[in-house]
């Protein structure tokens, strides 16, 4: 592909300025005179970076003058026919930066069909969101999908309209609006990798029109994808094998790095930018409010490379970022980049806090503590979380336990090799843990892998793979839960916005089903998308039901976070050494916005208002030393006695921590003095 830095110089200082300048003039034109010192407000602010990544990325084109007036002429046009409401939302926001970084915030997601049959469906269930806590709701692709095969809805066919079974436009803008009423924001995914082999640019191409072709990648022959397949990975290598697809109409090999009928898209075609970003801004005017952008990561090919993390991908994200704080700045950018941990940090901007991503999902922390399960071991865990910067800003992490798509295992090598055994031996352990081997209380599948040594993915719902499937007993039932709890505790406590993934709160089982549709058997990811089950929705307030039980405890777990500042996004996280290898130990807090304070220590007692975590992801009860691992926080070592917020109870040392259990404990205060109690 063309490297677009080679031509950058090209371009000198006067034009990019006069450009600019033609750009500020049409975005402005088609605005009401009330708005413009706002809309100038907003456009000095990110006009930089804009004009810089475009320049980059497209500087080199003949046509960019031109190119760049139509962009600010479908940016203009999105943003003179925002909503008003939509206005107000956005102008709380500005002033509210991090306002999706709060306690309370937590997310939940489902497939509109499989939660409740439509998008009007879902409006129904908004008592069943706010009784769950619930202000962020991501539904899984809703657009129209290919029909047959279309990975769930991720073979996009149209941006302009709702997939027909799940409802219309007018359903779309119906529920944003009753949410929005809620306090609940809706995410849609913005698949802007691909698209479907029967979306209407794919049918052109197909049908000869040489416009529309070069919104893709294609090839004659084998030659070049030969070349580029030497460095590729691939994603699903059983059902979908290799990254080109040879199409007949086309007489071409198209590229598709995920299923060969979803086409990847050429963003170093200008057009491709400038109708996705419009894309996105119009579905934006319907009152979405965060965009999942899925595969953020393969959105620039490079030969040589995996063809993932480009330096071109992130600029195509900062641009459309930029865009998106001129037009809709109550919007939010969520990065679905499934890598390693060091490539993470890039998509919400970095050291630096370039406006990329407002959110990532944490991907790499989810694997780890699944992989402490497994090694009974916190190690991967404290890893990741050493590799994970601390982050200033309105910017931070997707926390999750499960989501639609397989756990993955490669992700952690850097993190995993350290051990002695090689990373690929380790997480086959792991993996293999996962789909039940010896003596694992998980009943997982192992996922499709192109690593030559087979490190799986693994495929499951959260119930199956922490054992609520294999055990009958009372005591193993038991520790299923209390596994459950300790990874929704991890994702509640580390910082960032936490996702529940919808059957999770009722413990729901895999979903064989779907090995009986042929349309959907090679991809055992289904086995973690069942419909809700009513029944044990029914129950939910029956502790002695499986489902009411853990349902209760996950909405104590909900309530206990949302009275705790120290765990916003915003506050602060501090590794702690727990003294065994079983024990992921953090400090959270002081919260930074804490107006009583500004270090947030105490200045009668001295003691500090952190909040301390303590998992044990392990099958033994451990002793813990509370006031030895607080010891390593200079904040906390003066703290005299801690109260565990979960349990209401004093922590008498010393203690021990009973297995798969978790502490969140905060300093004891005056009115505190006497021990409430031993520990569980
Ligand atoms: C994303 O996933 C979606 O979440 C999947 O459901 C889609 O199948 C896929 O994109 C194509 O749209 O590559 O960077 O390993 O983690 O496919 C993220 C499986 C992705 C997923 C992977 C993924």
């Amino acid at each position: 592909m063309t490297n677009p830095t080679h031509f950058h110089k090209r371009l000198n200082m006067t034009s990019i300025t006069s450009m600019n300048d033609e750009f500020r003039a049409n975005l402005l034109a088609q605005q009401s005179t009330s708005r413009k010192n706002e809309i100038v407000r907003r456009y000095e602010e990110t006009a930089p970076i804009l004009m810089d990544r475009l320049h980059k990325l497209y500087g080199h084109q003949n046509d960019h003058a031109a190119w760049l007036a139509r962009l600010s002429d479908a940016v203009g046009a999105a943003l003179a026919s925002r909503p008003d409401e939509l206005q107000i939302l956005d102008a709380s926001r500005s002033s509210d930066p991090t306002w999706f970084m709060r306690q309370e915030a937590l997310g939940y997601c489902a497939y509109v069909d499989r939660f409740a049959k439509t998008l009007s469906g879902v409006k129904e269930r908004i008592p069943h969101l706010q009784e769950l806590g619930i202000t962020y709701l991501h539904l899984l692709p809703f657009l129209q999908m290919r029909q047959g095969e279309n990975d769930g809805g991720f073979a996009v066919a149209s941006f302009d309209a709702i997939e027909p079974a799940l409802g219309t436009m007018e359903d779309l803008r119906g529920l944003t609006t009753a949410l929005r009423q809620a306090g609940i924001s809706l995410c849609s995914d913005f698949v802007l990798n691909h698209v479907a082999d029967t979306h209407p640019w794919a049918l052109a191409a197909k049908g000869g029109n040489a416009e529309a072709c070069a919104f893709f990648h294609t090839f004659a022959d084998r030659k070049v994808p030969d070349v580029f397949e030497k460095t590729l990975v691939q994603i699903f290598p059983q059902a979908a094998p290799g990254n080109f697809t040879y199409d007949e109409a086309l007489n071409r090999w198209v590229w598709t790095t995920f299923y060969p009928y979803q086409w990847d898209l050429n963003y170093s075609n200008p057009e491709v930018f400038l109708v996705m970003i419009a894309a996105l801004l119009h579905l934006a005017n319907q009152g979405i409010e965060v965009f999942r952008l899925d595969s953020t990561a393969f959105l620039w090919k490079r030969e040589g490379t995996n063809g993932m993390n480009q330096p071109e991908a992130h600029w195509i994200l900062q641009a459309m970022r930029a865009i998106v704080d001129i037009v809709a700045p109550g919007v939010l950018l969520k990065a679905e980049a499934i890598v390693p941990t060091s490539e993470l940090p890039s998509y919400v901007g970095g050291e630096h806090g370039v406006r990329e991503c407002h959110l990532a999902y944490h991907s790499t922390l989810m694997s780890a503590a699944w992989a402490a399960l497994a090694e009974q071991d916190a190690d991967l865990l404290r890893n990741v979380i050493r590799n994970t910067p601390e982050m200033t800003g309105a910017r931070s992490w997707l926390t999750y336990v499960r989501c639609h798509d397989d756990i993955g295992w490669n992700v952690l090598r850097a993190e995993a090799s350290p051990d002695g055994r090689t990373a690929s031996e380790r997480l086959a352990g792991v993996s293999a843990f996962f789909a039940g081997a010896g003596e694992s209380f998980a009943r997982g599948v192992a996922f499709q892998s192109s690593d030559p040594a087979s490190v799986h993915g693994t495929n499951g719902m959260t119930a199956s793979l922490v054992g609520f499937s294999g055990t009958q007993s009372a005591i193993g039932l038991n520790m299923a839960k209390q596994r459950m709890l300790l990874l929704f505790g991890l994702a509640y406590c580390f910082g960032g916005l936490p996702l529940l993934y919808m059957g999770d709160e009722l413990a729901q089982e895999n979903d064989m089903s779907f090995l009986d549709d042929p349309a959907r058997q090679t991809d055992s990811r289904w086995l973690q998308r069942p419909f809700l089950d009513e029944t044990a929705y029914a129950a939910r307030h029956d502790a002695r039901t499986r489902a009411g039980d853990v349902y209760q405890s996950l909405c104590v777990l909900t309530q206990k976070r949302r009275s705790l500042p120290q765990l916003a996004a915003t506050a602060p996280r501090t590794l702690l050494d727990g003294g065994n290898k079983a024990l992921l130990a953090f400090a959270r807090g002081p919260s930074r916005d804490d107006k009583n304070g500004n270090d947030g220590i105490d200045t009668g007692t001295g003691a500090s208002n952190a909040i301390l975590y303590i998992g044990n992801f392990s099958a033994q009860s451990v002793a813990i030393d509370v006031a030895q691992i607080a010891s390593s926080s200079p904040g906390l070592s003066l703290v005299d006695g801690w109260v565990d917020v979960l349990s209401g109870q004093f922590v008498q040392e010393p203690t021990f921590l009973s297995p798969w259990s978790q502490l969140w404990l905060q300093p004891r205060t005056g009115a505190q003095q006497q021990p409430q109690g031993s520990m569980p």
